[in-house]
């Protein structure tokens, strides 16, 4: 018994000091300066034993963030975006995303958006996601 015991101590101890949730390619949308929304991408990686769960984030050029999917073109809102231990999720343009609402300032290509993503476990990550024009789903102009 004790030695099941301190072998899960141990095995909390060490997956504190591991960082675990790794994230990568962050970017957000350029959008026109009509637009009150925006939205990011990025790729999570969970090099951890253990399933984690992003839950939340916050970001400084909108009022309001939420987890977003896209199903049939349709966006709608998520509680959690779940990241399997040893595995990644995408969020891309058609699919999961970070939903900037009401954004207090235009976003410019070459502009910087500092994301805090908050994971169940692994708790908040900081992310410094440039802006940067999106490919396809742009608004083109017809005629001339
Ligand atoms: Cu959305």
């Amino acid at each position: 018994m004790r030695k099941v015991l301190f072998g899960s101590l141990f095995l909390v101890g060490l997956s504190l000091a591991q960082p675990k949730i790794e994230v990568k390619d962050a970017w957000v949308r350029e959008v026109p300066p009509t637009s009150k929304m925006s939205a990011a991408y990025m790729v999570i990686e969970n090099k951890g034993k253990e399933a984690d769960k992003l839950v939340d984030a916050s970001n400084n050029v909108s009022e309001i963030t939420e987890l977003h999917e896209t199903v049939e073109g349709k966006m709608r809102r998520v509680k959690a975006i779940e990241i399997p231990a040893g595995g990644k999720v995408e969020l891309k343009p058609g699919g999961l995303h970070v939903m900037l609402i009401n954004l207090k300032k235009p976003l410019k290509e070459g502009d910087t958006v500092e994301l805090t993503l908050k994971f169940e476990k692994s708790g908040e990550v900081k992310v410094q996601a440039p802006v940067r024009k999106g490919m396809g789903g742009h608004m083109h102009k017809h005629g001339h």
